[in-house]
């Protein structure tokens, strides 16, 4: 069996997502995902004019000696450019290794550990009383697990994954469009003052049963951290998410010598040299790596399996970034892992999106329900995808009260 074929499209609806389809000289294709928020270009870039040109006549079948080939050929390795490009080839040959097999992915890892795989929703606000609106709206939708970010009083602009006016916050999607970046301004003293007190409201006003996720997004020291964690401590947060810059593994020893707080981290690693002193250590409570920056389905699997040995549960990043086609490697992980602990969930729901990557996988009462069909379950349709194409885009940037440049 031979690889004939592989295509790269870059584009969605309101997102930039890079899919990989993967033809073979037997009719079975495969898809994959190499979406890396705003450089999307650089992965597609990576597939097209070195990865693509070597995967001609390979057997697909070989997904491990493939992985490594690019791994280990490319000499300069890991990062999230290159990760991003081997995470959609593999996807895809899994993709194919299901469908040749007539089973669903999950099939092939152990079968399924559990029905459904608890997720979690975003509820946001431009003050307190806007967030406690958008985590009724998650709760009477009935999701369980919702993570809340709101506006800090006296912050010169909104911060992370926060809207800058109040308002309808139900869908509430970072504007990340135009090349040059937006300046946010964070004052880590008035969070540290404010934020634990609206934890606790929040956990006042919906009970013991609601669990509640919280995303530092990298903005405090580790000492900083240490302090927040143990001061969250009676609000029984279901994670603290990144408090400490994550390319310092050993910033959250700090944080667990001082607080029970569960800690999850991940999102921006790429490999298993990222996290694993985190894990062996065991610093951390949630691994959150994403089956794309990962380099796909075969490492990732690895990385989970690591992490079952201590403790660790799963927490795949599912910011609206990822297309459907991460989501379903990750959703079938989910259905496998002894390990699971949660899913973060935003992709799915718009018609248009649902239009361009079919697939059966469903959302019910805040628990994703893994689709049967025989590889990773989605499709992409390539005439819906003509409706679309590249537009630029651009985290935004970070800078202290005095002008310093900080973590986004
Ligand atoms: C999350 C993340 C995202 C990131 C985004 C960056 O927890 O979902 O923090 O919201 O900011 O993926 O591209
Ligand atoms: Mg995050």
């Amino acid at each position: 069996m031979k690889i004939t074929g592989a295509t790269v499209f870059v584009g969605g609806p309101a997102k930039n997502y890079v899919t990989l389809k993967i033809m073979t000289d037997q009719g079975v294709y495969g898809l994959g995902d190499a979406t890396l928020n705003n450089r999307e270009t650089l992965p597609a870039a990576y597939l097209r004019d070195y990865l693509i040109p070597n995967l001609i006549g390979m057997d697909p079948r070989n997904s491990e000696d493939i992985w490594q080939l690019f791994y280990r050929g490319a000499y300069f390795r890991r990062g999230p450019i290159a990760m991003a490009a081997f995470g959609a080839i593999d996807m895809a040959l899994w993709d194919i290794k299901g469908k040749l097999a007539n089973m669903p992915l999950y099939q092939l890892f152990g079968g399924k550990s559990r029905e459904g795989a608890l997720v979690y929703a975003h509820a946001t606000g431009a003050d307190l009383e806007d967030l406690i609106d958008s985590i009724s709206h998650y709760v009477e939708q009935g999701y369980k697990a919702v993570r809340v970010q709101c506006g800090i009083p006296g912050m010169p602009t909104a911060s992370y994954a926060v809207p800058d006016k109040k308002g309808d916050v139900r869908n509430y999607i970072t504007d990340y469009s135009g090349i040059k970046p937006k300046v946010e301004i964070w004052d880590t003293d008035r969070y540290m003052r404010y934020m634990p007190g609206a934890l606790a409201e929040i956990r006042g006003r919906f009970g013991a049963d609601l669990k509640i996720l919280h995303d530092v997004h990298h903005r405090l020291l580790p000492r900083e951290g240490a302090e927040f964690a143990k001061a969250v401590e009676p609000v029984g947060l279901f994670w603290l998410e990144d408090p400490t810059p994550a390319e310092d593994q050993d910033a959250l020893k700090l944080v667990r010598q001082h607080s029970t707080t569960p800690i999850a981290i991940g999102e921006v690693f790429n490999s298993v040299w990222d996290c694993n002193k985190l894990i062996e250590n065991e610093l951390i409570d949630y691994i959150r790596l994403a089956a794309t920056y990962a380099g796909g389905i075969t490492p990732l699997k690895r990385i989970v399996d690591l992490a079952g040995l201590h403790h660790v549960r799963t927490g795949f990043h599912g910011a609206p970034s990822h297309s459907p086609i991460s989501m379903a490697a990750q959703y079938h992980l989910n259905a496998w892992a002894p390990n699971f602990g949660i899913q973060e969930y935003l992709v799915l729901g718009t018609p248009e999106c649902d239009a361009l990557f079919p697939s059966g996988h469903r959302m019910e009462n805040g628990m994703v329900f893994v689709s049967d069909a025989p590889g990773l379950g989605v499709d992409f349709d390539e005439q819906e995808a003509a409706r679309y194409s590249y537009s630029p885009g651009s985290h935004p940037v970070v800078r202290l009260l005095d002008g310093t440049m900080w973590n986004y």
